[in-house]
């Protein structure tokens, strides 16, 4: 108990950081709104969101960052910028919310949890963002957000979604644990990108289908929720260690030559380095489950209990002042795998780490009333990690994507799966 207060002294202190303008990011926001998990949403806040969203697409926002998105899609996807320009792409849908109501904010999905029955989740409810197209006709969407839309887009239409699992179901994807694993393992910029892009990135593409496997994808909501998600999820990252913050690299596909801080996103007139930072320039909003390194630093006043003097930031981290959300529960679980399989997959939690930025066990917050939407509460029996697969051909094509780069990725997330079911290891987020 005592733990979770001081949780929650550390992230209304998320004020405090200070030195990151030294590192030269720019601009501190006078203003953050809070972008939460969809389901953590109160019934207000979401008819809050609705409307605004309305707006949105009735004054052409959704034609304009489809158009963007499409026209930069093939320098924006398979290389470096992929993070950077859809943090830069939802913040401008965003920022367009805000017109109309200053409090607006893109919720995101945490995909991850649904991993299992993701067409079972909540979200595609006929009160959030509607679920499967209808076969009968054209595939389009007839519940939810944006059933009633024409998407302007290229030509007008209706959204269209067609789930990858027939019978009206999704393939399941990547399981909170591989996210984390993803977290723990990924070296540098150019490792995690590839890691998240090839995985979780695509296949909630693929599951959705319909216009999410299209350039056109922008043209879904499902698509800001997903990847508000990724970029909570590379802020995370960013957080884990000090050296991840500024970390970037890889291709620039725009020139051909090596990525650097200062490269254009395309579309907009902004440099990566700009965006880097959530809470400077024009990135004036947070996610409540990523502690800021800064945060974290040991002259944080909210750790004063607990620093011992001239203690680094990492050195804080692993005191073990920073709780423990679910991840005593989770980890506990974890532990007992064989300890190789920890070294490989999860590093973190066989060296002790606890910083919460390495794990995507979100703890949530205590407003949940959105939570208890499940269609239908289907216990398996099986709580295995579900084997992932391949893009299809046709996915790997529309990003060029290097085929042996994403067996290479995929592969890995195959034998973790394998090697979680075959020591025994049940998924607590079924
Ligand atoms: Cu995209």
């Amino acid at each position: 108990m005592k733990i979770s207060i001081l949780y929650n002294v550390v992230l209304s202190s998320l004020t405090i950081f200070s030195s990151v303008n030294a590192q030269g990011s720019g601009q501190k926001c006078s203003r953050l709104v809070e972008r939460k998990e969809i389901r953590d949403l109160s019934p207000q806040e979401w008819s809050q969101i609705r409307s605004v969203l309305n707006k949105l697409q009735q004054d052409g926002t959704f034609e304009r960052i489809t158009t963007l998105h499409t026209e930069q899609f093939p320098i924006g996807h398979n290389c470096a910028t992929l993070f950077p320009l859809h943090r830069q792409i939802v913040r401008d849908f965003e920022k367009a919310g805000q017109v109309y109501d200053s409090n607006f904010f893109v919720p995101y999905w945490d995909a991850a949890r649904d991993f299992q029955d993701p067409a079972n989740s909540g979200i595609f409810n006929n009160n959030l963002i509607g679920g499967n197209g209808n076969p009968m006709s054209d595939n389009c969407v007839t519940d939810g957000l944006q059933s009633k839309w024409s998407m302007a887009y290229t030509t007008p239409h209706c959204l269209r979604r067609v789930f990858n699992g027939g019978n009206n179901s999704i393939k399941p994807w990547y399981s909170p644990e591989y996210i984390s694993s993803i977290l723990q393992t990924s070296a540098d910029y150019e490792k995690f990108r590839e890691a998240m892009e090839f995985t979780i990135h695509g296949a909630v593409h693929l599951g959705f289908g319909g216009e999410m496997i299209t350039m056109q994808s922008s043209n879904d909501i499902g698509f800001y929720l997903h990847h508000a998600n990724l970029d909570r999820l590379w802020w995370k990252w960013q957080n884990s260690n000090p050296n991840n913050l500024m970390s970037y690299g890889g291709n620039n596909l725009a020139n051909n030559s090596p990525a650097k801080l200062d490269d254009k996103l395309p579309g907009y007139n902004q440099n990566a380095k700009n965006v880097m930072i959530l809470g400077y320039n024009d990135m004036c909003f947070n996610y409540g489950d990523v502690v800021p390194l800064e945060s974290l630093r040991s002259d944080n006043p909210a750790l004063s209990n607990f620093r011992s003097s001239g203690a680094s930031s990492s050195q804080v981290l692993k005191s073990g002042t920073i709780p423990n959300f679910r991840l005593s529960t989770i980890s506990n679980k974890l532990r007992t795998l064989n300890n190789s399989t920890l070294e490989k997959f999860f590093p973190a939690i066989k060296n002790g780490e606890i910083n919460p930025n390495l794990f995507d066990f979100n703890f949530g917050s205590t407003v949940a009333n959105l939570k208890n939407l499940k269609r239908s509460s289907q216990k398996k029996e099986k709580k295995k990690l579900p084997l992932p697969e391949m893009p299809p051909d046709s996915f790997i094509k529309m990003h060029n994507y290097n085929k042996n780069r994403v067996k290479s990725v995929v592969g890995r997330a195959t034998e973790f799966a394998k090697k979680l079911n075959e020591e025994g290891y049940e998924s607590p987020f079924w």
